[in-house]
């Protein structure tokens, strides 16, 4: 059978291989998020990069520059991180870089793995669906937060988990645990997620729907994926 794994934390990533498994990096408020939707809704390429200064450069090179520090969109760039600055007509068929205090950075760390997919709640169907029918291990990485635990993205391993749990088997038991999270929250994400850190960071600066939405599940089809080891496009 095949195994799925889950990475707690990018700090983490020494102790995985990598270069036989399927990566899904997940990093659910707000950047895989805003990824999603972006590549769902007409973006044609996204550049994911751990610094600004290497955002910057893809600027220079004609890339529409996104992200953010401190949840706030870097000053000169063109969008920030919302979901909704993504998904919008004048994106369409264009090529961004983006740079994110934790995704990008989650992204960037992964990059010894055999393949790397985007996850979020609003693509977790086509996620584990595209997951069944490859036959490579999984491992899912938390973007977490600065180096440590969080609870949104360990709630979507836990969604992943439960949805492959038939074709699966876990090894360590950081899937059992993300597995028994999710369920406990699955009747109402939004209430579960209110104690959360991140949730109190984003409500102050007063991005609450991005939240609802990011916590919405199967809200696209798509399956964005790394191609040439930094772009993101659509499978
Ligand atoms: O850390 C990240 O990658 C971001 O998604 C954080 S924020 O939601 O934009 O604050």
């Amino acid at each position: 059978m095949k195994k799925i794994d889950i990475c707690l934390t990018p700090n983490l990533l020494p102790l995985y291989e990598l270069s036989d498994r399927i990566v899904v990096v997940v990093d659910v408020l707000r950047a895989t998020s805003s990824i999603t939707a972006g590549i769902a809704t007409g973006v044609k390429s996204i550049f994911p990069v751990a610094e600004v200064a290497a955002c910057q450069a893809l600027q220079a090179q004609g890339y529409i520059a996104a992200g953010e520090r401190d949840g706030k969109m870097v000053a000169g760039f063109s969008l920030g991180n919302s979901p909704f600055d993504y998904m919008n007509e004048a994106l369409q068929g264009k090529s961004i870089a983006m740079t994110t205090t934790n995704g990008t950075l989650a992204i960037d760390k992964s990059k010894a793995a055999k393949e790397i997919i985007i996850g979020s709640f609003l693509n977790l169907t086509a996620i584990a669906t595209y997951l069944e029918n490859q036959e490579y291990d999984v491992l899912i990485v938390c973007s977490g937060w600065k180096g440590k635990f969080n609870l949104e993205d360990t709630l979507f391993a836990g969604a992943l988990v439960e949805k492959l749990q038939d074709s699966f088997e876990y090894e360590c038991d950081s899937g059992l645990a993300a597995l028994c999270l999710y369920q406990t929250a699955k009747g109402d994400l939004m209430t579960f997620m209110k104690n959360s850190s991140h949730f109190r960071r984003l409500k102050h600066l007063d991005v609450v729907d991005d939240i609802a939405f990011c916590l919405s599940i199967d809200h696209f089809s798509v399956v964005p994926y790394v191609i040439n080891g930094n772009e993101i496009v659509k499978k």
